[in-house]
């Protein structure tokens, strides 16, 4: 077991062989807080990876790193090779982000470093559902290293998680759950205002800017105000106060991040008034102060009554708010989840983002793997969340990829206070690759997660042979021993983790498979609820022909019978069938696999993803036969290979 406290994740700099001249000497002028924590790294990382401290001289001759800080606010950088030396020019957050360029580059074999780079989107950012007594709603990486019993927190550890952050291109952090509870409607009061303006120095150091998650009903809960109506004088008086005070005391705080009318909370719809009325009244008081304003599109119906069959709660984002299109203030961007419905193993892009022309919008992954095995199972998001963001919404000639519309990235957290950060050592894949491709949505699943193996577990090729492809195929393995088709929803009722077919099924939270004793599904398609409609041709078209239709969202959108022939010749419960074995037996495979790289990583290391995997391994079986049975049970149609089903 290490002596240190927590783990370095990708920090760890390992030494590397033909160190190029330049790491011997820094020439440095660095005046901004940024700029001298950009040398500070550089510094550090050259020691780990050559083994000698650097000259740091301000003035120098023969072969050196030259550092010059710009005064652009920018965060883009260049490089510039000359002869042996190198110049990195940038403003201080350029020079943050071209530092740990450079010290990735060298850990992962680069030698030549030229060309300029910028992040694709502004603001590139973490949302913590962490409460101030310290729990994690969702979390799965211990307790909150933002808050313990209703204190914030600073130190070292808050400022490695900014290292962390700054090292993969993230610059945003919103502190506290979206259902902001207790004392975390109270972050509102001068009370812990001086906690929070010293924990965004410590954050901004690393570029990283400290958002808030704010209490639609704060006015009330706070104000002393009957009413949180946003057309009411003295409901805009309390927000546009308050956030003066609060940006007095916090100056450069991004802005609120606001759940309302959504899972219970507070939100315009208790007063006759839109979303949009109510988001640009919270706007109007942060316009003031240079603030943003992030709305969640997560508004649905959860009180469904589950034999009523024409919500469909796949609808409700875009009934929302394309309507409301064109009617948000500048300085709001709406966050929508990368889904319809709520980050499942498998669902198709959200229509809502190919229906804002006029609107900002910012989209929502979720790292923290609360549907995808809870940092218990390996599951790579990347590659999904690069197939996300590269997938066309046809809704403009040109340019029409998620990634040409967003304008902003951010994703749930799945950090706590382990050791590891994430719970499970190679989960940390998902928060660097988040980070990478919110700088950059153009790299390659591959490449991302090339570089996070060098960086976490070296360089040793048996080891990236091993884990690159295990960690490509994993959500895909995922996938196959869950819930079918893209159908969902068959986990167990709260806590998330583990199959129960029917847990939702009866449920009020609009997530019915409807499933008989020859089929299954909702049908989407104009003939059905139409959500396929929401989506622009040829979309639309694609989504609603089951000729069409990807067979891995056959189930999302169409109800179909056990016995429809798929693309291949099989049936559709056959198909269930083979992937519930398979998936299961490519987990197994996972575990077998690890085993053989004992020798080549730290104990404590294999000692805890070793065990991740026996976990994976009896949940994946439990799963399978779980699925199977039940589909089984259903159907009465057996496995045409006979295999085991209970
Ligand atoms: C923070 C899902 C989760 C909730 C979460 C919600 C949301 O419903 O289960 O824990 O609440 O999404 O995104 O607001």
């Amino acid at each position: 077991m290490s002596s240190m406290e927590y783990s370095k994740l990708w920090l760890d700099w390992r030494r590397i062989s033909d160190a190029p001249d330049f790491m011997k000497t820094i020439c440095a002028e660095a005046h901004s807080a940024q700029g001298k924590a950009a040398l500070s790294e550089l510094r550090e990382g050259f020691v780990a990876m050559t083994g000698d401290e650097p000259a740091i001289l301000s003035e120098c001759s023969g072969a050196c790193l030259h550092m010059v800080e710009t005064d652009d606010t920018g965060e883009g950088y260049a490089f510039s090779a000359q002869g042996e030396s190198l110049r990195l020019e940038g403003g201080p957050r350029g020079l943050l982000y071209g530092a740990f360029d450079l010290l990735r580059g060298l850990a992962v074999g680069k030698r030549c470093f030229n060309g300029s780079a910028a992040p694709r989107y502004p603001l590139r950012m973490l949302d913590h559902w962490d409460n101030m007594d310290g729990s994690v709603e969702r979390g799965y990486a211990g307790n909150s290293f933002f808050f313990e019993d209703g204190r914030i927190l600073n130190g070292p550890r808050i400022r490695d998680y900014a290292r962390l952050l700054a090292s993969c291109g993230i610059n945003g952090c919103c502190i506290n759950n979206v259902n902001v509870k207790a004392e975390a409607v109270r972050l509102m009061t001068p009370k812990h205002w001086p906690a929070l303006a010293e924990l965004a120095r410590t954050l901004e150091e690393y570029g990283v800017g400290l958002w808030l998650s704010v209490s639609f009903a704060a006015p009330m809960e706070l104000g002393g105000l009957e009413t949180a109506d946003p057309m009411d004088e003295r409901v805009c008086r309390w927000w546009a106060d308050t956030t003066a005070a609060l940006y007095n005391a916090v100056p450069n705080l991004g802005g609120f991040l606001v759940k309302a009318d959504s899972e219970g909370r507070p939100g315009p719809f208790t007063y006759g008034r839109t979303q949009a009325e109510g988001a640009n009244m919270l706007a109007r008081a942060l316009a003031k102060q240079g603030g943003k304003l992030l709305w969640r599109c997560f508004v649905y119906n959860c009180t469904q009554d589950w034999r009523d069959t024409r919500t469909d709660r796949a609808r409700a984002q875009c009934d929302h708010f394309a309507p409301l299109d064109g009617h948000f203030d500048d300085n709001v961007l709406l966050q929508i989840k990368n889904g319809p419905v709520d980050f499942q193993p498998r669902e198709p892009v959200s229509p809502l983002f190919g229906r804002l022309e006029r609107t900002s919008s910012i989209i929502e992954f979720q790292i923290a793997q609360e549907y995808t095995g809870q940092q218990k199972h390996l599951c790579c998001l990347i590659p999904m969340f690069r197939d996300i963001l590269q997938f066309r919404l046809y809704h403009r000639p040109g340019n029409d990829r998620v990634a040409d519309t967003v304008s902003a990235v951010c994703a749930v957290s799945n950090m706590g206070r382990d050791f590891n950060w994430t719970g499970h050592d190679l989960a940390g894949a998902n928060l660097y690759g988040f980070g990478r491709l919110g700088w950059n949505p153009d790299l390659t699943a591959e490449e991302i997660v090339r570089e996070y193996t060098v960086l976490s577990f070296g360089d040793d090729p048996k080891i990236t042979e091993t884990l690159l492809p295990m960690q490509l195929s994993s959500r895909a393995v995922y996938e196959k021993y869950t819930a079918p088709l893209g159908i969902g929803w068959m986990v167990n009722p709260n806590h998330h983790y583990g199959p129960n077919p029917d847990g939702y099924e009866y449920d009020r939270w609009g997530t019915y498979h409807r499933a008989t004793n020859t089929e299954i599904g909702v049908e989407r398609g104009p003939r059905g609820t139409g959500y396929t409609m929401q989506y622009r041709l040829p979309l639309s078209a694609i989504y609603a022909d089951i000729d069409t239709c990807p067979e891995e969202l056959l189930l999302f959108f169409h109800r179909l019978p056990y016995t429809y022939i798929m693309k291949d010749g099989r049936t559709l419960i056959q198909r269930v069938y083979d992937d519930h074995f398979e998936g299961c037996a490519a987990a197994e495979e996972f575990a077998r696999k690890w085993e053989e790289l004992e020798p080549l990583l730290p104990q404590d290391v294999f000692e805890r993803v070793r065990l991740r995997f026996d976990e994976q391994c009896r949940s994946a079986r439990e799963w399978r036969d779980v699925i199977n049975s039940w589909f089984f049970r259903r159907s009465g149609i057996p496995d045409v290979h006979g295999r085991e089903i209970y």
